[in-house]
């Protein structure tokens, strides 16, 4: 079917979700914080009964239609050992009928007995993907192992499907979140107001980058504030323009994306990629004990610290409604259960 959304109508959608997903208040944060501003979560964690669902299918929506049409039997993609992203390749592959190649490097400098069973990788398994172990450190770039694999299912007589780290290099990758726009525009005129700022986390930038195409049409590109949770804030921000850039031209946006449109906050990511700090861990604790949402020492956990200091720091203008974009990167919490030990 051709997409629902006006910016994307050229465009086939495979659907993997739900549909739009919800709104909702964060009114215990909101009042813990003074209630200056007001905080809201879109749940793009609750969009889909795939595998507990995350903003990657929003992605490979738009992805699978050229998968299909190619005569693939198999996608290949690549992630750290608790992917979220390789996480929704298996159920995408599996919904769909395909088989899936992983390959899971060793992004993650995080010890825990059972990292490597539990969370994101242990679904993957079940779900049937032949998962690879690669002992590689995190690079959100093209990578050889990636390619490897895509040669081996070849050599075995397969045709490979490529998708790229995050879904985020593909040319595709960048229309799933410009729909998310097109999803909010429609949900404030229900709600009777607009947001002020979007606070999204980004790592190998696609999900930032539809975003802020997605927010152009209505010139607001610069009110999406991405949390960098890569630690290599450099090349992650590089990668959201590059996106930003090709999407505008793939849709036809009719205006460039320059780089002061992409806001890209370098400050939560340490100490390294996928380790949370003492910060982290704290906002974690904080919005499960006051709204019983969870998020995660990865991704969500650094934005939501993240947005929580700005706040503290009068970042946003009193009176500003602000739309945190929890993506849903939740089962890699089952990889820190020594760290959340003692709650
Ligand atoms: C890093 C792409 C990423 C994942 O889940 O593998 N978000």
């Amino acid at each position: 079917m051709l997409s629902e959304f006006a910016m994307l109508k050229k465009f086939e959608r495979y659907p993997l979700t739900f549909g739009p997903t919800p709104i909702e208040k964060l009114k215990s944060l909101t009042d813990h914080l003074g209630g200056d501003v007001e905080i809201y979560a879109k749940r793009e964690d609750c969009n889909s009964g795939l595998a507990f669902g995350g903003n990657k299918l929003r992605k490979l929506e738009y992805i699978v239609p050229d998968a299909i049409a190619s005569g693939a039997d198999t996608l290949v993609s690549i992630g750290g050992v608790q992917s979220n992203h390789t996480r929704l390749v298996a159920a995408t592959a599996a919904k769909i009928g395909m088989k899936c190649r992983l390959v899971q490097e060793s992004w993650v400098p995080h010890e825990d007995a059972v990292y490597d069973r539990v969370g994101n990788i242990l679904l993957s398994r079940i779900m049937g993907a032949d998962v690879q172990m690669v002992d590689e450190g995190f690079d959100i770039g093209i990578r050889q192992s990636w390619e490897d694999a895509l040669a081996d299912v070849k050599a075995k007589g397969g045709k490979p499907y490529a998708i790229p780290a995050g879904a985020s290099v593909h040319k595709f990758g960048g229309l799933g979140y410009v729909g998310f726009a097109e999803e909010v525009r429609m949900q404030e005129e229900d709600l009777g107001f607009k947001f002020d700022y979007i606070v999204v986390c980004a790592v190998t930038g696609s999900t930032q980058a539809g975003m802020v195409v997605g927010f152009a049409k209505d010139g607001r590109q610069k009110n999406v504030i991405g949390i960098d949770a890569s630690f290599t804030p450099t090349q992650t921000k590089a990668q959201i323009l590059d996106i930003a850039q090709k999407t505008a031209k793939l849709i036809e946006l009719g205006q460039d994306i320059n780089e002061e449109d992409i806001i890209l906050n370098e400050d939560y990511a340490y100490p390294y990629y996928g380790v949370p700090s003492e910060e982290t861990k704290d906002a974690i604790r904080l919005c499960a004990r006051l709204e019983g949402m969870i998020t995660d020492p990865v991704y969500e956990g650094k934005s939501m610290q993240g947005m929580i200091d700005l706040i503290k720091k009068g970042y946003f203008a009193k009176g500003s409604k602000i739309l945190y974009a929890h993506l849903g990167g939740v089962p890699a919490i089952n990889g820190y259960g020594y760290t959340f030990r003692n709650g």
